[in-house]
């Protein structure tokens, strides 16, 4: 007779508690271990682990004979690969992932009850997924587009997910306009151009209907788009959310993450190069910073709002479209996540992994904002469709590090073999387990909101004021930032064929800013539309009044928020930074190893690139190995450039045309760049070299970002200083650079 397992009594610490307050090295990381097969030194075998002998030929009537059904190897191995794939998620589908791990500095028990969140031991593991949204699987990193910031925290309490964004608004204020946005920004229908890029006539035809787009639009526009490494980007949970506390006292809660290495972003020339020479630039950055040990860190903050403060601001809350400025509400900066894994098979996991905004625990609720409330439904639903059936919470990556035990049973693809008779609740023949869960035991209770409402589709006044955020973050910009809205609208619009829509999108424009407007339909060749013309809410029920839906001006509080400005983002560092120092045989050895030594000391990457790959011979015969011939190497594909010194060396890169364009790219796209004193007839080479001072000094560094010297101490922590100021945007002004 076996023995009866008894239930431990609820509220009592269970074994897995145990192990879990233990504190394995990482408990998903353990969990995932067990799922793990690695075939080091292993013998091949069929799925039924039949030891294979002959993996090369197919079994046939003859060594020239038809191949034989019976040949079950050969089937199964093909049947396999010919169900290989999967669909790609409907948006988000380019994605890469890393596991890592969160703490919180100190505990947040004041405002919520979520154990992760209130204790200062705990590390809880977590797997981030960043993506871009419009591309398919395969496509470039480097499109202009949002990107995807979904963080799962696996907790002692369930899985956390915070699905968000890098921008910290949306287009639309409900779920049920989010298909027709897809479906305008995805390529079109009867051709399927264009791939990765809103650059076109449906997206701008939507937009230019749907005034509530503005706010979001000026951020897709922005440099925001085209981060620099999804290691310099924000997150932002985008919703307001609910924090709850032990007494069940809640507060509203925007979420962000605030990166250690600052907010960064590259040139939309830059971009649409990265994306021809590497379209895999920032999996690969995220992947190669890890593997380094280099981790990607972010602090976790929060914006939190008491409920009674819920109307004191002149938007609402609940609207998706609008941000909390900091000034109003400061971030407080709660803890920190670090990324320090990668995945071991990206299919298993970053593939598999399924995010949902409803994944909660105890402490975290929702509020009504109506684009939150459709995409509870969406996430679970769409999982169906892209992972086969009901049982991928059972997929290694999505499970839990606690237990699970509940009465659904059976699907496609079941793994858990659950033990006895009942599956049902309440029952008399299974001692009624599993069994419901106190609150006071950590069982989830939803917040307890009071609602008294007609049922209505509509969206409250408070809701209409569409520009008014739109021009707040335009007015935050710096000089350049702006100019790359004015570029990037320019672009995109050009690139829209229908003169309509061009025209009706000038005229949301200049409802946001005028002179931003005038900027835009210059380059495009159009005049701005008269006041009546300006284009109206098309985004209206059949019955509905337009008057009513017209977009309204409510005078914000603030005209301009520091914290939207990438200008002042951290620039105190160049760790993971990749520099490239051109170089070709006769090289000054000493001037290349000093300058490599430090910027390797202050934790950038450092690449050799000469004319050919394998070694140079330098001035003293050193050997010194290159990392990439010009060839293979692209200016775009690092952070700032230094010239070695050596005679014979740059009498060779002064005539390589490779070398020079290097440096012109380098200079257009705003990056630090560096030379020897031997190197001056390099840069004399370059196009640029005529916007320079004639003795170009350290004294040039601060306005054009380019350095002659003799490659000591002294030039070396310049450039370092040089490098972490990222970009020397103030060069585009004169716009002179051809490369
Ligand atoms: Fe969504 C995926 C973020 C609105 C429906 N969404 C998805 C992912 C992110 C976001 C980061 C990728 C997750 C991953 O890496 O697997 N989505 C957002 C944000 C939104 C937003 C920040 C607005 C604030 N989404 C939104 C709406 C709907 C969806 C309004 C539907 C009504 N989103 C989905 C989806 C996806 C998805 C179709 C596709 C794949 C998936 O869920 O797992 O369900």
């Amino acid at each position: 007779m076996s023995k009866k397992n008894t239930p431990p009594k609820l509220g009592t610490e269970t074994a897995i508690d145990k192990k879990l307050a233990a504190q394995p090295e990482n408990s998903k990381t353990a969990q995932l271990a067990e799922h793990t097969a690695d075939a080091t030194g292993e013998r091949m075998n069929t799925n039924t682990g039949l030891n294979i002998n002959d993996d090369q030929n197919s079994l046939k009537a003859g060594d020239r004979g038809p191949t034989l059904l019976e040949d079950f190897i050969l089937r199964e191995k093909i049947t396999h690969f010919d169900h290989e794939r999967i669909p790609e998620r409907v948006v988000h589908a380019r994605g890469s992932g890393a596991h890592g791990v969160f703490k919180v500095y100190e505990s947040l028990s004041s405002v919520t009850k979520a154990k992760f969140l209130n204790d200062i031991e705990r590390e809880t593991p977590v797997f981030v997924r960043f993506s871009t949204v419009a591309g398919s699987r395969g496509s470039t990193d480097l499109a202009r587009d949002v990107r995807g910031f979904a963080v799962r925290f696996y907790t002692q309490e369930g899985n956390f997910d915070l699905v968000g964004n890098n921008m910290p608004v949306f287009f639309i204020q409900d779920a049920l306009k989010f298909p027709d946005l897809i479906h305008a920004v995805k390529p079109e229908p009867d051709n399927e151009i264009p791939q990765a890029a809103s650059a076109h006539d449906t997206f701008w035809d939507f937009i230019s209907l749907m005034p509530e787009s503005a706010h979001m639009v000026m951020w897709a526009m922005s440099d925001r788009a085209l981060p620099r490494s999804l290691r310099m980007m924000e997150g932002f949970g985008v919703h307001t959310f609910r924090l709850i506390d032990e007494a069940g006292k809640a507060s509203f809660v925007k979420f962000h993450w605030k990166p250690l290495l600052g907010v960064h972003s590259v040139a939309w020339d830059e971009a649409q190069n990265i994306s021809g020479k590497d379209p895999d630039f920032h999996r690969r950055d995220l992947w190669d910073a890890i593997e380094s040990g280099a981790f990607p860190e972010w602090e976790l903050g929060l914006q939190i709002i008491p409920e009674e403060d819920e109307f004191k601001f002149d938007f609402d809350l609940l609207d998706p479209t609008k941000l909390v400025p900091e000034e109003l509400v400061p971030v407080q900066r709660v803890g920190k996540m670090t990324l320090n894994r990668n995945p071991d098979n990206f299919f298993a996991e970053t593939e598999q992994i399924a995010f949902h905004l409803g994944h909660i625990v105890p402490g975290i609720d929702f509020s009504n904002d109506p684009l939150l409330q459709g995409r509870l439904f969406s996430y679970t639903d769409t999982q169906l469709t892209r992972l086969g059936g009901p049982n991928f919470q059972e997929i290694p990556i999505n499970r839990p590090i606690v237990p699970v035990h509940n009465n659904q049973r059976d699907g496609f693809m079941r793994q858990t073999i659950n033990k006895g008779k009942t599956s049902y609740s309440p029952n008399s023949l299974g001692n009624n387990d599993p069994q419901q869960v106190k609150e006071a035991d950590g069982g989830f209770v939803s917040y307890q909101e009071r609602i008294e409402a007609r049922k209505l589709r509509r969206r409250n006044k408070s809701f209409f004021d569409h520009f008014s955020q739109a021009r707040l973050f335009f007015n935050s910009q710096s000089d350049p930032e702006k100019n790359h809205i004015v570029d990037a609208l320019t672009f995109e619009l050009g690139k829209v064929k229908t003169v309509a829509i061009r025209q009706r999108m000038l005229g949301i424009l200049e409802q946001i800013d005028k002179g931003l407007a005038t900027q835009v339909a210059f380059g495009l060749g159009l005049h701005l539309p008269a006041k009546a013309d300006l284009p109206a809410n098309q985004s209206i029920p059949a019955d509905g009044d337009p008057a009513e839906y017209q977009s309204m001006q409510v005078d914000g509080s603030i005209a301009r928020s520091a914290a939207l400005s990438m200008a002042n983002t951290i620039k105190n560092t160049i760790k993971s930074r990749k520099i490239a120092i051109l170089t070709a045989d006769g090289a000054n050895a000493e001037s290349i190893i000093n300058i490599k030594n430090k910027l390797t000391a202050e934790g950038a990457v450092v690449e050799i690139i000469a004319p050919r790959q394998g070694y140079i011979t330098a001035e003293n015969d050193a050997q010194i190995e290159v990392d990439q011939s010009f060839l293979v190497a692209a200016s775009v594909l690092f952070d700032a450039v230094y010239v070695a010194g050596g005679t014979n060396a740059v009498a060779t890169l002064e005539a390589e045309a490779n070398a020079v364009h290097f440096l012109n790219e380098a200079f257009k796209h705003c990056k630090a760049i560096a030379a020897h004193d031997d190197a001056k007839q390099v840069l004399d080479a370059t196009y640029f070299s005529k916007k320079l001072p004639p003795d170009y000094s350290e004294d040039t560094v601060l306005n054009e970002g380019v350095l002659l010297g003799d490659a000591g101490n002294k030039f070396a922590n310049l450039f370092v200083k040089m490098i972490a100021q990222h970009r020397f945007w103030e060069r585009e002004k004169p716009r002179l650079i051809p490369a």
